[in-house]
């Protein structure tokens, strides 16, 4: 995973895909004079690209596309419209889908069930492939965060890999540092801290959630082996955003003080460290130990 000055891309998703099949609508279309009186059944059958990475490390609904809102959604578009063409419903039903945020491509095909042929024919169906820029749908918003980790109990360096590995789409990883403990109880070890930087298309508060769920998740492997606290996953950066909630401060409220932050920090990312901090602050004890793995 590393790579010289801790910079790496990470594949993107390929193939996931939701699929909603045999989707059914009654409407009016069609160019013959009966279409335009005579409502007609439809079968609706869409394919959405999604990442679904994040929900396959969550399991958290907020993370995918809910397949029930869009297939309501498109329903309704159909039952609304009184297209001639069916050429023109697809584009309609493929613009829905890109509206939900996750989608980032669909494939659709409209069937009449009942086509007004003078010969026997089962069906009839148009198909299209429509991605997010050949629609203009704003494409969706995906941000990079800067986290910070820290683990100073037990398999250390495992606890970082962990956080690393479950965090997903790591652009960036700054080296390991062993850190003299700043603040806390008296007798606790030093610490490993890094961090690194990730793409992500939650929101600030669900990539929270996502940093509280990977410690807990190290907690409860912990708490058989090693005691109270193995690993911090701290949101330092997120893209340009500035919260001030009661759960979420960003950037991070302390990260400008501490040296075991800014060192990792200014190895992937010195133009978001403060001018100066490397003389300013305490020259605390504080040593590179190299990448992650090394
Ligand atoms: N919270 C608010 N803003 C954020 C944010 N940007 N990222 C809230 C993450 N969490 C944020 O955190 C407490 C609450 O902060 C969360 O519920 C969240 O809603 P916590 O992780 O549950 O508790 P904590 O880790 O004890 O507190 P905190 O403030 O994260 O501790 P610190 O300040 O990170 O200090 N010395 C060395 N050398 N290296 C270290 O890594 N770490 C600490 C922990 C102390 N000394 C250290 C190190
Ligand atoms: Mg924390």
């Amino acid at each position: 995973m590393n790579s010289p000055g801790g910079h790496f891309h990470t594949p993107t998703h390929g193939s996931d895909r939701i699929s909603i099949s045999g989707l059914r609508a009654i409407t009016i279309v069609g160019a013959l004079p009966h279409e335009r009186e005579i409502e007609q059944p439809l079968q609706i059958d869409l394919d959405l690209r999604v990442d679904l990475r994040d929900p396959g490390l969550t399991d958290e609904l907020g993370d995918t596309v809910h397949y029930g809102l869009v297939a309501d959604r498109v329903v309704a578009v159909v039952e609304e419209s009184k297209d001639i063409l069916l050429e023109r419903l697809i584009a309609r039903i493929a613009d829905e889908a890109l509206q939900f945020d996750r989608v980032e491509a669909v494939d659709v095909t409209l069937t009449k069930l009942r086509p007004p042929l003078a010969v026997d024919a089962v069906s009839t169906s148009v198909s299209i492939s429509r991605t997010r820029a050949e629609l203009s749908v704003p494409p969706h918003t995906v941000n990079r965060a800067f986290i910070a980790l820290g683990s100073n109990l037990g398999d250390r360096a495992g606890y970082l890999s962990f956080a690393v590995e479950q965090l997903g789409n790591v652009v960036a990883q700054s080296q390991v540092y062993e850190t003299a403990p700043v603040g806390g109880p008296e007798d606790q070890g030093p610490y490993l801290n890094m961090v690194v930087e990730i793409e992500t298309s939650l929101d600030p508060f669900a990539l929270l959630r996502r940093c509280q769920r990977i410690e807990s998740e190290a907690m409860r492997q912990r708490t058989v082996r090693w005691g109270p606290r193995t690993l911090d996953v701290d949101i330092v950066f997120f893209g340009d955003v500035a919260i001030q909630s009661e759960e979420l401060t960003i950037p991070h409220a302390h990260f400008a003080e501490r040296r075991f932050v800014l060192a990792p920090l200014s190895d992937i990312a010195p133009d978001r460290c403060p001018d100066g901090w490397d003389t300013q602050l305490p020259a605390d004890d504080i040593q590179a130990l190299g990448q992650l793995g090394d």
